[in-house]
């Protein structure tokens, strides 16, 4: 039985591979790609919703955002940790965030303009990411599995304050409910953007399915996504800005009107709007953070 046999017979077994086990370059070089996005867009992530921190409206509302930004820093602690054990230090993948060559989720190089925004992007924007990271707990990567399920049972809380404080503002005053239908309808086509390109245009699918990397498609995952929040929205009285969005008797889902991928991509490659801002500012805190890499890493020579 050839390594190749054997790596095949562990996916197909769902048994887990783990960092040191045998595996093709392929699939070592897709999960860095992967790993190191999903670890990049919890980091950044951390950039529209910090922005809130000092301008929450009240004592409460500061804590749990605070505590929401920290949760997203902690993912990035173990997305990173995990992307490790693939061979390729911290420090590499982050020169390739900042020098563009690696990119991070598209949905955040929109702007939070106020704090109906805070419970779109909560409710919309982590509730699309616990779709996605649910399925990821069930793939073969050992360390990328694993680390998903403590970030699913917090991605849950984001979801939640999110979607208190926008039931809050769409229950409340005219024109706390008009905040909130103006954030739902600047976030929700990026939101189900967020799953990527259309299956028959997805370029990196095939061999994500063939290696247990991916095991539910971008499209099924986006269905996922709308048929869950349609009744969310319903709820609290806020429209989604879709003129095609009608059940479908026969499928048992939502069909939905059309995504302008035109917008899609410039966004994904560079030209959003805030995407100069995100690696600007990323940039400078690193920098200003450099001391403290070496008062650590000197510490740590220093006992070793
Ligand atoms: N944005 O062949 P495809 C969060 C790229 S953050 C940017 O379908 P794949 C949170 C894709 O990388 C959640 N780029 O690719 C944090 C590929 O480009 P390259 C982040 C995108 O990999 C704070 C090309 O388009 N979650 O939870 O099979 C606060 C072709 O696409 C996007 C993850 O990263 C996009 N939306 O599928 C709140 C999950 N979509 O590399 C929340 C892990 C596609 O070939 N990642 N591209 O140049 C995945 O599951 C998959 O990588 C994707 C894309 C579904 C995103």
């Amino acid at each position: 039985m050839t390594d190749l046999d054997k790596f095949l017979e562990k996916i197909n077994n769902n048994i887990k591979i783990e960092p040191k086990d045998w595996m093709p370059d392929g699939y070592r070089k897709h999960l860095q790609r992967q790993m190191s996005q999903h670890a990049h867009s919890e980091v950044i992530g951390m950039q529209p919703e910090g922005n809130w921190i000092t301008r929450a409206p009240s004592l409460r509302a500061k804590v749990i955002l605070l505590a929401k930004v920290q949760d997203e820093a902690g993912h990035g602690q173990y997305l990173y940790s995990a992307a490790e054990t693939l061979g390729k230090s911290r420090a590499v993948y982050i020169e390739e965030l900042q020098s563009r060559k690696a990119k991070y989720s598209s949905i955040f190089n929109y702007p939070t303009l106020n704090w109906a925004d805070m419970g779109a992007v909560g409710w919309l924007v982590d509730g699309a990411a616990i779709v996605n990271q649910v399925s990821l707990q069930k793939t073969s990567y050992g360390p990328y599995a694993r680390a998903m399920v403590k970030i699913c049972k917090e991605e849950s809380f984001h979801q939640r304050q999110g979607y208190e404080i926008i039931s809050k503002m769409a229950l409340g005053s005219p024109e706390q409910k008009e905040m909130a239908q103006d954030a739902m309808n600047r976030f929700w086509w990026p939101s189900i953007m967020m799953f990527g390109p259309h299956d028959q245009d997805s370029a990196r699918s095939g061999d994500a399915m063939k290696w247990g990397i991916k095991i539910e498609s971008n499209d099924d995952l986006r269905q996922k996504f709308i048929d869950k929040t349609v009744a969310q929205a319903e709820l609290i009285g806020l429209t989604i800005p879709d003129k095609d969005l009608k059940w479908n008797e026969e499928t048992k889902h939502y069909d939905f009107g059309a995504m302008d991928w035109d917008e899609f991509w410039s966004v994904v490659n560079g030209d959003g709007p805030c995407n100069d801002d995100r690696i600007n500012h990323h940039i400078k805190a690193h920098e200003e953070g450099r001391w403290v890499r070496e008062a650590a890493n000197a510490y740590a020579e220093k006992n070793n």
